[in-house]
């Protein structure tokens, strides 16, 4: 990287997840209409990335691969390029090959989650053997992995997993931080994890809560990519909640260019994440406001 030219960032946009509700915020999308015109907004809003889960019409969450197909087919039918991103995470309780439903025709890119922890009141199980099937199963289908990382000990099991062969790059790596559980958002934590990186590696954060803005502010200064979005954080500021996911975008998106750095379009994400070119019929870059 040049360093007279920032370079661009990566900014992704977490529309859904899989925990947060209409009764905490009437932004939630939760049918698959729902959710394609969130990743809309967020594309236009300056997203490059959008990553996707998927609901039950009554809220519950969803790996149902019909309904991911869905929100998949109607984001492209509506001529949006941003790169589609498949949570292999799913929500707390359910098991791998449910978790795995989510990988549907279309899908880009899929999170690999490196470890097992509390998350909040529930446990989030990700037992070794289980994530080196999810990492085959996002290699056997050519998508590149999203490796979320909410403690620094995963860190050492992306090192093993590569070691052992289970992950080769082109990679990215999400830093999730604030989960109740998980390393806390904080710029110290932040610096920590990415000198802790085995190689070098395209890397984001995605600060959980009232996290989220300050740890983009951070991974901006650092050269880092962002993720923002309803999955992680309800409020525009204290005590107001976002009117959705594309107002959150344009936040962060305006703090990164306060500091010289443009957002990456989709076709510059690719070609720095290493995802191959998809064939979108009709689909036209958004104009970045
Ligand atoms: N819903 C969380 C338990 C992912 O998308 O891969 C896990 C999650 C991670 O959201
Ligand atoms: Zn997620």
């Amino acid at each position: 990287m040049s360093e007279s030219v920032p370079r661009k960032v990566v900014v992704t946009c977490a529309v859904v997840g899989a925990e947060v509700t209409r009764a905490q915020s009437p932004a939630v999308p939760y049918l698959p209409e729902e959710i394609a015109q969130a990743a809309l907004d967020a594309w236009r809003a300056g997203a490059a990335v959008v990553h996707l889960h998927a609901r039950h019409p009554d809220g519950r969450p969803s790996q149902r691969p019909e309904h991911f197909r869905e929100v998949v087919d109607r984001i492209r039918a509506a001529g949006c390029d941003a790169v589609l991103q498949c949570s292999t995470g799913g929500a707390v309780g359910m098991g791998v090959d449910e978790r795995l439903g989510s990988l549907v025709d279309g899908a880009e890119m899929a999170t690999l989650n490196l470890g097992t922890m509390n998350f909040g009141d529930d446990v989030f199980v990700n037992a070794r053997p289980d994530i080196v099937r999810i990492a085959g199963r996002i290699r056997e289908r050519g998508l590149v992995p999203e490796c979320e990382v909410y403690d620094a000990g995963m860190l050492e099991t992306l090192r093993w997993l590569r070691d052992k062969g289970h992950l080769a790059p082109p990679y990215q790596v999400q830093f999730v931080l604030g989960v109740p559980g998980g390393m806390s958002g904080t710029e110290r934590n932040l610096r920590f994890l990415v000198e802790g990186l085995p190689e070098p590696a395209r890397w984001g954060v995605a600060g959980i809560g009232r996290f989220e803005m300050p740890m983009a502010e951070v991974a901006l200064g650092l050269g880092g990519d962002v993720r923002v979005g309803l999955e992680d954080n309800l409020y525009a500021a204290k005590g107001v909640l976002a009117s959705g996911n594309g107002e959150l975008v344009e936040a962060v998106v305006r703090r990164a260019r306060e500091r010289g750095r443009e957002p990456a379009t989709p076709e510059e994400a690719r070609a720095a994440l290493g995802i191959p070119r998809p064939r979108i019929p009709g689909a036209a870059p958004a104009a970045v406001p």
